[in-house]
């Protein structure tokens, strides 16, 4: 599997503080007995499951690179990255909003798709009844071979582009040239003091000539795209799902959030894969003696570490090893 990719990967260029998320090693060739036999009992499970949906966030694709919104790494020239992502901030100053989403751009492009972006698209090849709901921009699932009819956008894409003018319909997808003017090339050198570019200098709408262009992407406020809202409802009514692994997401946005009460409520489990699990999220009890025979008695597994590296290892009995080599093409073994 190799993929193809726009930019190279030399030193990261853009602005935020911290690109290169360090994640500790989970360090799983040496697993205690209580997560082996917590990961047995989940993979029994696993196994026995028809119909899969997971949702991911930022954490997911951590591991490339990409830096998530809350806690380290999300801020942007000292502005909270949460604070750019909203209608009013793109009113109020949209060369600060565009050179923030010109920056996440470059570094999405010339980042690369982890082994869990993989693990996740194999898994989705090989079970014709399992959904990935997305709130990642950056468009690494679908360059890691994610099939597209199996992914759901709930927040966007960064590479798509729309016109903000009330009386233009104009939309883009797939729009990977950057940067989008010679003026945002700016964006990417954080080293150069922020300038401001007059809006003269920002993407402008090729078919009406007068609207700004904006990202399309989902800011607070903003509601979901309604047919990925309803494709994920019709997914979720058609039958029961009987695990959602929540992958990478801190679980505080909504309706995104939403998803894995109602997946617990139809009486499906949950399997939490997050670098920081907190008291509320852990595991059912389990002893050290559990085997994988007492999945019946669990409903929510958690697995503490890098989501690339414990999510291809939880997927293992369905989708084999996956191995990612430096070049970034993804092989199964
Ligand atoms: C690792 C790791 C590693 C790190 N391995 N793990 C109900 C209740 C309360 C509020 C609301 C509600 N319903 C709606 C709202 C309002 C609002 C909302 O949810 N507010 C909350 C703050 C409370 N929701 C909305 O406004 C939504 N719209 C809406 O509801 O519209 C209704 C409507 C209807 C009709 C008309 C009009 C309106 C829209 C939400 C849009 C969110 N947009 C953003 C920006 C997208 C564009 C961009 O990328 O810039 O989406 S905000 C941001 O948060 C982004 C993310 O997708 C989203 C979720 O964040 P995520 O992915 O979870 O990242 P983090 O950083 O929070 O967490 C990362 C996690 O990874 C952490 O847990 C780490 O520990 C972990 N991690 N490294 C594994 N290596």
């Amino acid at each position: 599997m190799t993929v193809d990719h726009p930019v190279s990967r030399s030193a990261l260029p853009y602005g935020f503080d911290c690109p290169i998320v360090p994640t500790p090693s989970t360090q799983l060739e040496t697993l205690t007995p209580s997560v082996a036999a917590n990961l047995a009992s989940f993979q029994a499970y696993l196994r026995s499951s028809k119909r899969i949906l997971a949702l991911v966030g930022a954490g997911l694709s951590a591991s490339s690179g990409l830096p998530t919104f809350r806690g380290a790494g999300g801020l942007w020239r000292n502005h909270d990255a949460m604070e750019l992502a909203t209608p009013e901030a793109f009113s109020n100053d949209p060369s600060l909003v565009w050179q923030f989403y010109s920056a996440r751009r470059a570094a999405a492009l010339r980042a690369m798709p982890n082994k869990a972006h993989y693990a996740l698209a194999e898994l989705a090849k090989r079970m014709p009844e399992f959904l990935t709901l997305t709130q990642n921009v950056d468009g690494l699932s679908t360059r890691a071979n994610h099939p597209p009819d199996q992914l759901l956008h709930l927040h966007g894409s960064l590479f798509s582009l729309k016109c903000t003018s009330f009386y233009c319909d104009f939309q883009e997808d797939n729009h990977f040239m950057h940067p989008l003017t010679p003026e945002l090339a700016i964006a990417s050198e954080i080293s150069t003091p922020y300038t401001h570019i007059p809006q003269s200098g920002l993407p402008r709408c090729p078919k009406c000539h007068t609207g700004l262009l904006r990202p399309g992407v989902v800011w607070f406020g903003e509601p979901l795209p309604w047919r990925v809202v309803k494709a994920a409802d019709d997914f979720i009514s058609a039958g029961k799902v009987d695990l959602i692994l929540v992958i990478g997401t801190s679980g505080t946005v909504y309706p995104a959030a939403g998803y894995v009460d109602r997946i617990r409520m139809q009486g499906g489990k949950v399997a939490v894969f997050n670098i920081d699990i907190d008291d509320s999220e852990s595991d059912d009890d389990i002893s050290e003696m559990e085997s994988e025979r007492s999945y019946a008695n669990r409903t929510k597994w958690t697995f503490e570490g890098d989501a690339a590296e414990w999510v291809p290892v939880a997927l293992e009995p369905i989708i084999g090893q996956i191995e990612v080599q430096e070049g970034n093409s993804g092989n199964l073994v």
